[in-house]
């Protein structure tokens, strides 16, 4: 048997965002997910969207009091830019909005739960979208700018942990290239335009936050997922290293190192699609210092160099590289393209203690899903069966705890999710909760791991 210990003040919880928790009640404005629903109810699992979620607008002191019964001493949340903010163009809230967030974030902190606020979580008021194009917009940027300096000014003297954004480069991703997010666009140029001015606009919220001379800290949580190679051949390491650049260190240097990359410039002027920008941007990206960074990982990516010739006519980053699946690999038996490498945990962490300062991070999203659970009865003692879940963690968090021992500078680890939630098209397909919510009735039901968690949070350690 052995010990695993972490360390002293080691942050133990979970991550959710605001639009796949709260529900629509009393909102201000819908966001690009609302209107989306409501006029493409197919595309999403079951037609469910988001304003079927865990109702935390309406449950948010059960949901603490939840919390903190399986142990959890931080929660990650978003506050949503279309509930907070009642005027897009002065950055004016709204009093409902201030009084609910006000609540819940005293609600966290009078139970011991510290809170960690996002400002964005893929959650664009609509309204910015259709009159602007979202962040394909020079001005939206300065209106997210204003968002992000009236939360601080609500909220700054409470919360202590900000994030900028959530996975900066899945709305790009989704909406600009693979037609998984509104607003479906297939346009290689428009998204690096979208990435370009999403980093302005996480620079001007760190240097905002940093202007306004409050005493917490502010951060990003962007998704790393390390590239292995096929056989480990010059071209395939090639080809890791272009899926490397382009879909990790094409935000983590920025933003982490506060340098761009000159080999991705190349590959921006190689395709012509170098976006629109100022030198007084790329001053702010350069100086908008972070003071921590959140990870989320979930699965590695496999790949290989090139075989087959690409046919887009739009550039997308496997222009350079083609993605490959692993034969040899462990698969999510209810996902057969996810691949589960908890080793994966360790070398990011070995990734950013080399080449990013070991800058102080947290893994800010881990989590499994598998549809049987999602159907599976409750038990005796009131609470479903995740035992598989147990297991994975156990796997991963024991890389973790290898790479600290090895001189990683990780502070905590938040599980997605606390209470299953609404997750994009998937809806309620897949999830990863702590407690599990009933669709008709609301109710929270909890699951095994959450006693595991329990165990380790209060204890700080695990043995197996
Ligand atoms: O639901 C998402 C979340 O919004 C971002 N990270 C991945 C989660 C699970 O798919």
């Amino acid at each position: 048997m052995t010990t695993y210990t972490f360390p002293e003040g080691f942050l133990w919880g979970a991550a959710a965002s605001g639009i796949q928790t709260e529900g629509t009640t009393n909102k201000a404005h819908p966001s690009i997910w609302d209107t989306w629903h409501e006029n493409n109810p197919e595309r999403f699992f079951k037609e469910i969207g988001p304003a079927k979620v865990s109702q935390t607008y309406e449950r948010f002191q059960e949901d603490v009091a939840l919390m903190k019964k399986i142990g959890m001493n931080s929660f990650r949340t978003s506050i949503q830019w279309s509930r907070l903010i009642k005027d897009f163009e002065t950055g004016e809230a709204c009093p409902d909005a201030v009084t609910f967030y006000l609540a819940y974030i005293d609600e966290m902190i009078a139970n011991g739960i510290t809170p960690m606020i996002n400002l964005y979580h893929f959650d664009m008021p609509a309204e910015l979208q259709d009159q602007y194009g979202g962040f394909e917009s020079k001005h939206v940027i300065k209106l997210f700018e204003k968002f992000a300096r009236t939360a601080f000014k609500h909220f700054g003297h409470k919360v202590k942990h900000w994030i900028t954004f959530n996975e900066p480069i899945v709305p790009v991703e989704g909406g600009y290239l693979y037609d998984f997010h509104y607003p479906c666009k297939k346009d290689g140029k428009l998204a690096v335009q979208v990435a370009f001015n999403t980093m302005v606009a996480h620079a001007k919220a760190v240097l905002a936050y940093h202007d306004m001379k409050l005493d917490g800290e502010i951060g990003v949580v962007l998704n790393l997922t390390p590239s292995y190679t096929r056989n480990g051949s010059d071209a395939d390491q090639e080809a890791a290293w272009y899926a490397d650049l382009l879909f990790n260190r094409s935000f983590l240097d920025p933003m982490v190192k506060n340098t761009i990359p000159e080999e991705l410039c190349q590959i921006l002027r190689d395709n012509d699609i170098m976006p629109a920008f100022s030198t007084a941007e790329i001053d702010e990206i350069k100086s908008a210092e972070v003071d921590f960074l959140g990870v989320n990982y979930y699965v590695p990516r496999r790949v290989k160099a090139r075989e087959a010739e690409y046919t887009l006519d739009y550039f997308t980053p496997e222009k350079y590289f083609e993605n490959y699946i692993n034969p040899q690999g462990r698969f999510n038996p209810f996902r057969d393209n996810n691949e589960i490498l908890p080793t994966a945990v360790y070398d990011i962490a070995k990734n950013i203690q080399d080449n990013y300062g070991n800058i102080k991070w947290y893994l800010a999203e881990i989590g499994i899903a598998m549809d049987l659970e999602s159907e599976g009865p409750v038990q005796h003692d009131g609470m479903i069966d995740d035992s598989f879940r147990t297991e994975l963690m156990t796997e991963h968090f024991i890389q973790l705890h290898r790479a600290i021992e090895d001189g990683a500078n990780c502070f905590g680890i938040h599980q997605w999710t606390f209470i299953d939630n609404w997750s994009w098209l998937n809806s309620f397909k897949r999830r990863y909760g702590f407690y599990r919510l009933d669709l008709e009735t609301g109710n929270r039901i909890p699951k095994r791991h959450s006693t595991w968690f329990k165990e380790l949070a209060t204890t700080n350690q695990f043995t197996v």
